[in-house]
């Protein structure tokens, strides 16, 4: 009798989490394609400024998202660079940034659409000079 009753238990479970499962693919925007460009365009510790450009399936300029943009080094221990941009031009979003440490970097953007859906990259970046880990003994 106590068998029957925790094989219903997991049983119930898998069907739980299989369905919290699918209901997490909605309000993507998966179809939107985003682009980053950097300046200067062989990125060196100090500021910077990113250009995210946005277009729909049409290759139609998206000028109302929002960005959340979050610079990450790929070692542990690092503040995360945090910006954000709320309007583009022509398709373009535009936002100084800070590479505070020379290294491998990944930038996350996440863009929400006007239509509340949103998409999110991630870009791989090195950035030279400064405290290099390399050179750092
Ligand atoms: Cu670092």
């Amino acid at each position: 009798m106590r068998y029957i009753i925790i094989i219903t238990f997991v049983l119930l479970s898998v069907i739980v989490g299989g369905c919290r499962r699918s209901s997490s693919q909605n309000e993507s925007a998966s179809d939107i394609n985003m682009t980053l460009a950097v300046e200067p365009t062989a990125p060196v510790v100090g500021s910077a400024t990113l250009r995210i450009t946005l277009t729909d399936t049409n290759d139609e300029p998206i000028n109302d998202a929002s960005l959340e943009i979050r610079g990450d080094m790929t070692h542990a221990g690092m503040e995360p660079v945090l910006a954000s941009v709320d309007a583009g031009q022509a398709g373009v979003y535009e936002v100084p940034f800070e590479w505070t440490m020379g290294g491998d970097w990944i930038v996350t953007v996440t863009a929400t659409l006007a239509d509340g859906r949103s998409v999110t990259r991630e870009f791989d970046l090195t950035v030279s000079g400064g405290m290099d880990m390399e050179s750092e003994s």
